[in-house]
């Protein structure tokens, strides 16, 4: 009975390598690649639903991996980098084909990643990065210069005040502390106005990338301890490490009287929908954009790993600089 089900087994094997085989050999790539597809699994897990924008990034990945065919277990942290480990452990159990995830933070992840390199799974940093010591944790990185996007930040900065001779004083509303867009994006910043005495951060504080929170800290920014215009205390500049935590702290200038945009220069990144909306009423100057739509690149390198390809270890996505000087018109009008 037994060498009959081994047979039987050798068989079944057989013909699907050979309708592989065959489709591969007479050109018929679509049905190789459809068979072959339908077999990658890929687990994501996602880091949470803090902002808008990592809503737009959980729907991209999700939409890619329908049209790629791609079978997608996806689980959601909630911003616990415990939670992400335990995906990704579920994801190593599961013996998917790759791994894929935006760290919520830098550091804690070595001996997760060692284990699914011990199972021989790929993994594949989407977004966000993460600092390690070991070697080859994982297999590439795609999302954006986090650096770069802080220094068009200052650049603009720069430019904004090219003719004013006193003091710029700054607010920075930071995102998640220990995340690489939070750490990069302030030192982009600083780099390129660090040499200018003008410019000064009178305040640093996190806003975790939320609205609501963005909108606390400047309320705590406005407070009379802090901000007193017939004493000299006053606020210049907001850097916004993204448009949430902008938008939240709108509302409390607003609230406080002040009119964003014209008594405070507010420069955000990301480029969601909402802020695009606030640039366009004035009450944003500069937007840096930080896309989210890295989904159907990801499906291309997961399918391009499984198949054995060579795929690049860092992929960046082309992002641009929206200000109060472009036309109203040129605008994009973002779905997100
Ligand atoms: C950047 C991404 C950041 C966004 C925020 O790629 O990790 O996290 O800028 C999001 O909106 O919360």
């Amino acid at each position: 009975m037994r060498k009959v089900l081994l047979v039987l087994l050798a068989a079944l094997v057989l013909s699907l390598l050979r309708s592989v085989y065959s489709a591969r050999r007479f050109g018929d790539e679509d049905k190789a690649a459809e068979e072959f597809e339908s077999k990658i699994v890929l687990g994501f897990a996602q880091l949470g639903a803090e902002s808008e924008w990592r809503s737009s990034s959980s729907a991209s990945i999700k939409e890619a991996a329908r049209k790629y065919g791609v079978e997608l277990m996806f689980e959601n942290a909630q911003q616990k980098q415990e939670n992400q480990i335990k995906a990704i452990r579920s994801f190593i159990a599961h013996r998917v084909d790759v791994i894929a995830f935006s760290p919520v933070v830098e550091l804690g992840w070595d001996n997760v990643l060692l284990e699914a390199k011990a199972e021989g799974i790929p993994v594949i940093l989407v977004d966000r990065h993460i600092r390690t010591d070991a070697e080859r944790l994982y297999a590439a990185f795609i999302g954006s210069d986090f650096i770069e996007e802080g220094r068009k930040a200052g650049r603009w900065l720069l430019e904004k005040f090219r003719n004013s001779e006193g003091e710029v004083k700054i607010v920075e509303l930071r995102g998640t502390d220990g995340s690489s867009p939070t750490k990069d994006r302030a030192e982009g910043f600083r780099e390129m106005i660090g040499n200018d005495g003008r410019f000064l951060i009178v305040r640093s504080l996190s806003g975790d990338f939320m609205r609501s929170k963005g909108r606390e800290v400047m309320e705590e920014v406005l407070s009379p301890a802090y901000y007193n215009p017939s004493a000299g205390m006053t606020l210049d500049v907001l850097f916004a490490h993204n448009d949430d935590m902008a938008m939240g702290a709108i509302e409390a200038m607003e609230e406080h009287g002040l009119r964003p945009g014209r008594d405070v220069v507010v420069i955000s990144v990301d480029a969601q929908r909402s802020a695009l909306e606030a640039l366009r009423n004035g009450k944003i100057n500069c937007i840096v954009e930080c896309t989210p739509y890295i989904g159907e690149r990801l499906m291309d390198l997961v399918r391009q790993l499984v198949a054995g390809y060579e795929i690049p270890s860092t992929i960046y996505s082309e992002e641009t600089v929206f200000t109060e000087d472009d036309p109203v018109e040129s605008l994009p009008v973002r779905p997100y």
